[in-house]
C-alpha cells in the first residue's frame, strides 16, 4: 500500500493519485500542505527538504518530485500504455512531462495564484488580463497538438497527457481558452477517465 502525503487539491498530488489509480496501486493520502499545513515542519523537512507535496513511501521508500514517482510507480507496478517501455516511444512522452513542470505550470501559475491565493484586491482586471495573456503559449502549442490525434503521444492516454491535463482541467476553470477547439475535445475525452474524474474535475480547486 502506497502512503501519499499531500492535500488532494495539489497538481502535483493529483499526479501521482491519477496514475496510481490507472495502475490499479492502492493507497492511502494523508493532508499535508496548503491549509493543512505541516509541511515546514521538521519532520516532514526530513523527508522531502522541499516542504512541497507529494511525497511518497512505498514501504521503505521515500519519494518526491511528482513525475519521478509517476514514472517510479509505471516502472514497478507496470508495464502499462501511459508509460511506453521502448526507449524511442517512452522519451516522447517524458518530453512532455518535462515540459509541463518547466514550461507548462509557470505559465499558468500567476493567473491560478492570483484568483485562488493572493488578496482579492489584486484582482484587478489590469493584472487578471496580464497574467491571462501569460497562459496563451503553451496551449497554442497543444492545439496544434492535439489537430488530428486523441492523445499527446500515441491512441491511449499516457504521462505526458495526466500532467498536461490537470492545467487544461486548471485553465477551463479559470475562464481560459476555447473549450471547442482540440484541446476542449482532448479534455472531454480524457473526462470519460474516472481517475481523471474524480482526482481532478471534482476536486474543488483552491
Ligand atoms: N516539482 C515538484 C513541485 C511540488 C510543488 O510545487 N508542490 C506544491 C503543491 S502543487 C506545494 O507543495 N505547495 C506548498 C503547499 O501545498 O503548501 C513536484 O513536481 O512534485
Amino acid at each position: 500500500m502506497l502512503r501519499i502525503l499531500g492535500r488532494a487539491t495539489s497538481s502535483n498530488v493529483q499526479k501521482v493519485l491519477w496514475t496510481a489509480a490507472t495502475l490499479d496501486v492502492p493507497f492511502v493520502r494523508e493532508d499535508i500542505g496548503g491549509k493543512h499545513g505541516h509541511n515546514r515542519e521538521p519532520d516532514y523537512l526530513a523527508l522531502n527538504p522541499n516542504g512541497l507535496v507529494p511525497t511518497v513511501f512505498d514501504g521503505e521508500l521515500v519519494m518526491w518530485e511528482s513525475n519521478s514517482i509517476c514514472r517510479y510507480l509505471c516502472n514497478k507496478y507496470g508495464p502499462h500504455a501511459a508509460y511506453p517501455v521502448v526507449p524511442a516511444r517512452r522519451v516522447l512522452v517524458e518530453r512532455w512531462m518535462d515540459w509541463q513542470l518547466s514550461v507548462m505550470a509557470p505559465a499558468l501559475t500567476p493567473l491560478y495564484f492570483l484568483l485562488y491565493r493572493l488578496p482579492a484586491e489584486q484582482r484587478t482586471r489590469d493584472e487578471i488580463e496580464r497574467r491571462a495573456a501569460g497562459t496563451a503559449p503553451p496551449f497554442a502549442i497543444l492545439e496544434a497538438r492535439l489537430q488530428n490525434r486523441a492523445y499527446l503521444e500515441g491512441d491511449t492516454p499516457t504521462l505526458a497527457d495526466i500532467g498536461n491535463a490537470i492545467w487544461a482541467h486548471r485553465w477551463f476553470a479559470m475562464g481560459q481558452g476555447n473549450r471547442h477547439g482540440a484541446v476542449g475535445a482532448w479534455y472531454r475525452r480524457l473526462g470519460d477517465n474516472d481517475a481523471f474524474r474524480r482526482n481532478v474535475i471534482e476536486v474543488a480547486l483552491e
